[in-house]
């Protein structure tokens, strides 16, 4: 197979017979912008040349956090339970109007996109906001124990046991155990020490508000908790957390929030604005119509809300509607949330004591804390991936929006042709790692997506299926670089929360299935050491990995500490706006 300009061998690799890609070299040559590309790739049809045909999203029912995600810089949670049941229908009633829809939140993120650009641009005006932005947005999710309180006694009474996942009938805590969580009753990590969440202490509803500006955000949600309680709702938890810099580092000091699934369809009413905006030109690269940004695959919206088409063998085809529940769960989607505890010191002397380890043996020679934490994680700290820079960091690919996720793991990749406008800086492009030499297999970015790399279950359709929206924000002050005195005495970490069609064939598969499993997806590998847990008795939690360095020498990490604790949480349903009024408060 001779390669094209411009086209690398992930590209097709990728291919692999599923695409038309004669006709599509003929495509129109670049329109005048993004937005008159993606007008022009709405109307194709896939039986023509050009792009799928992708299914209008029902912008005023799908809750916005779940499309296209708040992403705002401040978030609060407030976990509730239901006491007298009309009464709380009531309130169901007055809050429902309140709730952001996607067709909200697309709107204002619409002006972010276009303030802060995706390029160098975007470099600039990292963590800016347009003028006279100053949202404060709430959404909505309810366990299955509140739907069933709701529920009761209505002529939806029956309706419950329509959903189908048992991760969401039974709840988080009851399916703790089966995450990797530990189960001596002693340990911070048992739901009996969770702060809510944990037996007997479920929350009914959870509440997830977002806000430009921090005290605007904890006064709309002090408003609503008011009501709430003279509803008779009770608060079991509550807790706010914003982001600690401009770039988005967690708590370990890595960027987050980099890599989502980008998720195929449009807006009603808008024609030719995509929920995923496209970046890559199509008349010059036949795979264009896989991607949002370079390298971010779009997966069919099926895969997260319900009553949507998930994935088929062909990435371009649309699969199955999907709809896993009553007929009024569609344009719902599950919530999962987990309050969880970061050990910061604990993982930089992890860090710190590997590499000082490490260093001592032969191919290892000068490995810092930093080249560890960005093995374990599968980016360095700014964000710029392994696989591109895998001798050190590099904070201006960190941010690249337009290359900081192109890369693959199966073949060598390629700068991607981008569409009239764009460009990304020049960065050295990621080689094919089929074993994990460079990004190893356990990297927490490598256990959690595949890619386009075979895994246990197949390849890029079975990650695909895997993938989650996330949408977490951090609590707790950061801890300084000097070690000593902690003022919040570890109490901090990240107020996890993403959205999916299935909690078990999603968050709970990728706890249990990848992060949680020495030998998965494929081995050689060992544990994600940075989330993963090892839950099997007898095994004390030990956790082990293994890294290479120069000349493919090999070496074994392993500690018996969890560096994220689970403190609460739990599993919700996000009803669209009118299931929200008419079965639910109605
Ligand atoms: Fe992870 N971290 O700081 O190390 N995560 N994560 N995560 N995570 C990602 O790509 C982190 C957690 C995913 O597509 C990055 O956005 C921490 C859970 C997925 O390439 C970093 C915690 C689950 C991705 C972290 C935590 C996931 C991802 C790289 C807990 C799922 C996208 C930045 C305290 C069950 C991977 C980025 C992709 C990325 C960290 C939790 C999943 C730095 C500290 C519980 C799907």
């Amino acid at each position: 197979m001779t390669e094209q300009p411009g086209v690398s061998r992930r590209h097709l690799f990728i291919s692999g017979g599923l695409v038309a890609t004669a006709p599509l070299l003929g495509a129109a040559r670049h329109a005048e912008d993004i937005s008159a590309k993606q007008a022009a790739a709405g109307t194709a049809t896939a039986a023509g040349n050009q792009a799928p045909v992708e299914p209008y999203l029902d912008g005023d029912e799908i809750q916005g956090n779940v499309l296209p995600g708040f992403m705002k810089p401040y978030m609060a949670v407030a976990a509730l339970t239901i006491g007298d049941v009309a009464s709380a229908k009531g309130w169901l009633t007055d809050v429902a109007p309140r709730i952001t829809t996607l067709a909200e939140a697309m709107q204002s993120r619409a002006k972010v996109r276009a303030f802060r650009g995706l390029g160098a641009e975007r470099r600039n005006r990292l963590g800016a906001l347009p003028p006279g932005m100053n949202d404060v947005w709430l959404n909505i999710g309810l366990s299955s124990g509140g739907l069933k309180k709701l529920l009761s006694g209505g002529k939806h009474a029956g309706d419950l046991g329509l959903f189908v996942d048992q991760g969401f009938q039974r709840g988080l805590a009851a399916r703790s155990s089966l995450l990797g969580d530990p189960t001596d009753p002693a340990a911070d990590g048992h739901p009996a020490n969770w702060v809510f969440g944990g037996p007997g202490r479920e929350a009914d509803v959870l509440l997830i508000l977002a806000a430009d500006d921090a005290e605007d955000g904890a006064r709309v949600l002090a408003q609503v908790r008011a009501d709430a309680v003279a509803s008779g709702l009770t608060v079991r938890y509550e807790e706010s957390g914003q982001k600690l810099d401009a770039v988005g580092k967690e708590h370990f000091g890595f960027q987050d929030g980099i890599s989502q699934p980008g998720v195929r369809g449009r807006l009603a009413g808008l024609p030719g604005d995509f929920i995923t905006p496209r970046t890559i030109d199509p008349s010059r690269l036949p795979d264009a119509w896989l991607y949002g940004l370079p390298g971010q695959y779009l997966v069919w919206p099926g895969e997260f809300v319900f009553g949507y088409p998930r994935s088929a063998a062909d990435p371009l085809t649309p699969g199955q509607v999907n709809l896993p529940g009553p007929a009024w769960s569609k344009n719902g989607s599950y919530l999962v949330f987990r309050r969880l505890r970061q050990d910061v010191a604990g993982f930089r002397a992890f860090l710190a004591q590997s590499a000082e380890t490490l260093s001592a043996q032969p191919g290892f020679e000068g490995v810092t804390p930093e080249w560890v934490g960005a093995r374990l994680v599968g980016r360095w700290p700014s964000g710029a991936p392994v696989a591109r820079l895998p001798y050190g960091d590099n904070p201006a690919l960190g941010v690249d929006r337009l290359a900081n996720n192109n890369f693959g793991f199966a073949a060598d990749a390629a700068d991607d042709p981008l569409a009239a406008g764009l460009k990304a800086g020049q960065w050295p492009e990621a080689k094919a790692d089929p074993v994990g030499l460079t990004c190893p297999m356990s990297a927490h970015i490598r256990k959690v997506n595949a890619r386009e790399a075979a895994n246990d279950l197949g390849g890029r359709r079975a990650s695909f299926s895997r993938r989650i929206l996330r949408r977490s924000q951090l609590f707790g002050p950061a801890l300084g670089e000097s070690s000593g005195h902690d003022p919040a005495n570890g109490n901090r970490g990240l107020l996890f929360a993403c959205y999916q069609a299935s909690i078990e064939d999603q968050f709970e598969f990728l706890c249990n299935g990848w992060m949680g499993s020495a030998k998965r997806p494929r081995s050689p590998g060992g544990f994600d050491m940075v989330i993963g847990q090892n839950g099997v008795p007898g095994d004390r939690r030990e956790r082990s990995c293994t890294v290479f360095g120069r000349g493919a020498a090999t070496a074994t990490l392993t500690t018996m500490n969890d560096f994220v604790v689970p403190t609460g949480g739990g599993y919700f349903f996000s009803p669209s706006i009118s299931a929200l009024k008419e079965v639910l408060a109605g």
